[in-house]
């Protein structure tokens, strides 16, 4: 007993800034209060610890049951809580009362994620992204699961298992991580052409977005909306981020990994934190059963979008992401988001991809979380009041009381009852036919709708498709798998196909015969990123790589001037510590140079003192921001010894989006120029083919 005092001395004893009046008690889990978390009990100091010390005993346990099952896709997710406002109110198309009356807010909680990778995997992965918001309403949950990309790659539900299997990492070696440029993805991808109009859009721009906040969402499946009077009508969700769209090229994604993988869970974060609360509205195409049965594609085909052109999107609502979660475990970790999940006046429709998915949620949850009532854990409360005769189970927390559990019931007068008037009720779609597995004939249109999307992209837009298959297509080390994509891409567009053979290196296949040759189309503009959305500074990010001496007039102009555009300005500095100014101020950094590369910025500048730029000349993480951001056509700012690092790394100094700044002056002109956001004139000279 004596040595206990003797040992739990130096390095044993609680820390002084930790103790302090006022401050709760620590106690085990039972509520007992506890006197020393720092050290085990033990006999004698060195003595061995004793299985009796429940304390250590709690503590450690608890902490080895910490991790529950990841989800097996989408594991890698950001969240956020917000709100719904009714914009448009839809009485006359659905009786759901969050899109009722305008004005109408409800509650939501919104994640993002990837969807190959693991839950530690980078952000910046090619992938597609998941959009899934849940809707407190007062009538129930509802669940929006959607995607950022529009149309999905398979078209039948029996097919997701291998689908996803296929791109995750090899089961014989365990990679490659969060990434579908390996054999197996392609090999399937290019076994089921019916992947080909989504492999489109997962190739494009769209699968690497510069930003949570700066992207769209899809319900994908086309839904049915049920009025008061029980009429239906076909929609599709479509979810519009107010800061535009925005992309990242693909060898910056590559170099973010590296530098911040974290970098769209943080930006999102650090957004909401700032009170930069990010913004979408929420859109609906709605359109008949008899204008349905007069498109040239089925929508009932979950690889299939409605053009824009032929049905607009009505806005009819706006969701505003407001409060980062308290903790990322219980909520963004424990929400549960099942598309079974719907509120009275929203309904399905026969899209097997949907069908399948209203069964898989529900049931991933039970494994996921436990057990059948992951829906009273506080994050998948409904915010109305619930009430049924389901009992027990693991996790269970409410102390149902009385001893009917039953229905019907005489012996409890206020058990909770269905109710007809108020109850769900699915739109009594007439249906017949034989029971068989088989395929729509009108699905069998694989490449129609992948020509749409190919020719409605910007020329830079194309070239990063042709770069992407190139590139996935390069890792792929069977080459019958390399010639077999070829073969289908020369469905969607011969241009394409022979530029992606030629970037291979292989000689051009013959196509391979589809099941319904590809129609014409004309462009349509909404499926572009650069043509759909003009280019938006809020939200973007300035980096300035500042040296000892630099002119603090020149910095505040510039900062001043994008400030008031939205833009975020960081501070790039040789050490941490920061720089000292022209006038002796010191002017502290946000990064130090090896951890703030200009892969994170949408533009930078580098503004300093000549002897000190020269000392940069000689340093490759100098000279790599500035060559970086000029190969990723990005507007640089520099003011006469920011030059001198441009030319040491054998850059031009003028020529479009290069910005001389100098004194107060110049920093209007480098706005303008960073509104374009990409320097699309220097493609041609930094991303020629190899
Ligand atoms: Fe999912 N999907 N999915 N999915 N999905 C899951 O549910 C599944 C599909 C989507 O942030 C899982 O809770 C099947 C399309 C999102 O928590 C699982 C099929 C779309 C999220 C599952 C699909 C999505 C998921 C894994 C084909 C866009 C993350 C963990 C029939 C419309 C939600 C979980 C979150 C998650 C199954 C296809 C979107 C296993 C069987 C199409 C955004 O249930």
């Amino acid at each position: 007993m004596k040595d206990t005092k003797q040992t739990s001395g130096a390095g044993g004893e609680p820390h002084q800034a930790t103790r302090g009046a006022g401050r709760p008690t620590l106690t085990t889990n039972q509520g007992l209060a506890v006197a020393d978390n720092q050290n085990s009990l033990k006999i004698g100091g060195r003595g061995p610890s004793l299985l009796e010390d429940f304390v250590l005993r709690e503590k450690i346990t608890h902490f080895d049951h910490e991790r529950i099952p990841e989800r097996v896709v989408h594991a890698r997710g950001a969240g956020a809580h917000g709100y719904f406002e009714c914009t448009k109110a839809m009485g006359h198309v659905t009786k759901a009362g969050f899109l009722s009356e305008v004005g109408r807010k409800t509650e939501t909680f919104t994640r993002f994620s990837t969807v190959a990778g693991s839950k530690g995997s980078t952000d910046l992965a090619r992938d597609v992204r998941g959009f899934a918001t849940k809707f407190y309403t007062d009538e129930g949950i509802f669940d929006l699961v959607g995607n950022n990309i529009p149309v999905f790659f398979i078209q039948d539900a029996i097919k997701f298992p291998d689908l996803i299997h296929s791109v995750k990492p090899e089961p014989d070696r365990n990679f490659p991580q969060a990434a579908s440029a390996h054999d197996t993805f392609w090999d399937f991808a290019s076994l089921n052409t019916e992947t080909t109009h989504m492999l489109m859009w997962a190739m494009s721009d769209r699968a690497i977005p510069r930003s949570l906040r700066m992207m769209e969402g899809f319900g994908v499946h086309t839904f049915r909306l049920i009025s008061a009077e029980g009429e239906s009508v076909l929609c599709k969700f479509h979810w519009k981020p107010k800061l535009g769209l925005a992309s990242l090229l693909w060898d910056e994604a590559v170099k973010i990994s590296g530098a911040d993988s974290d970098l769209t869970t943080k930006d999102l974060w650090q957004a909401i934190e700032r009170g930069e609360y990010p913004e979408w509205e929420l859109g609906l195409q709605l359109f008949t059963e008899e204008q349905a049965d007069g498109f040239d594609f089925d929508v009932l085909d979950p690889t299939k979008l409605v053009p824009e052109e032929l049905v607009p999107v009505e806005t009819v609502g706006r969701m505003v992401l407001n409060r980062n979660p308290d903790n990322v475990f219980a909520e963004t970790e424990q929400v549960a988001f099942c598309p079974s999940h719907v509120v009275p006046g929203i309904g399905f429709t026969n899209d097997p991809l949907l069908q399948g998915r209203l069964f898989s949620y529900l049931d991933t949850q039970i494994s996921r979380l436990g057990g059948p009532n992951f829906h009273e854990l506080p994050i998948n409360r409904p915010r109305c009041p619930f009430a049924n005769d389901q009992r027990d189970g693991i996790g269970r927390h409410e102390v149902n009381k009385g001893r009917v559990a039953y229905d019907p019931s005489s012996l409890q007068a206020d058990k909770p009852l269905e109710n007809p008037r108020l109850g769900y009720e699915s739109f009594p779609e007439p249906l017949s036919g034989e029971k068989r597995r088989r395929r729509a004939e009108a699905f069998a249109d694989h490449y129609t709708q992948a020509r749409l999307f190919w020719v409605s992209q910007t020329e830079p837009e194309q070239d990063h498709i042709v770069a992407a298959f190139t590139f996935e297509l390069g890792m792929v080390d069977t080459p019958e798998i390399r010639t077999r994509m070829v073969a289908n891409l020369r469905n969607v567009d011969e241009g394409l196909a022979k530029r992606v053979a030629s970037g291979l290196g292989i000689a051009l296949p013959a196509a391979s015969k589809p099941a319904r040759p590809a129609g014409e189309v004309e462009p349509s503009p909404a499926l572009s990123i650069l043509e759909n959305a003009e280019p938006a500074l809020p939200g973007k990010k300035l980096g300035v790589l500042v040296t000892d001496g630099v002119a603090p007039a020149t910095l505040a102009a510039l900062r001043k001037a994008v400030e008031a555009e939205g833009v975020t300005v960081e501070l790039v500095a040789p050490r941490r510590g920061g720089v000292a100014g022209e006038d002796g101020e010191t002017i502290p950094a946000d990064h130090a140079l090896a951890g703030g590369p200009s892969v994170l910025f949408d533009a930078v500048a580098i503004l300093g003192e000549a002897k000190a730029v020269e000392r940069l000349t000689r340093n490759a993480a100098a000279l790599e921001f500035v060559g970086n951001a000029y190969a990723h056509l990005k507007v640089i700012g520099f003011d006469p010894a920011g030059a001198t690092l441009l030319k040491a790394a054998g850059l031009p100094r003028r020529g479009d989006g290069l910005v001389r700044l100098e004194g107060a002056r110049d920093a209007g002109a480098f706005v303008e120029g960073f509104r374009a956001l990409r320097t699309w004139q220097r493609a041609a000279e930094v991303m020629a083919p190899a």
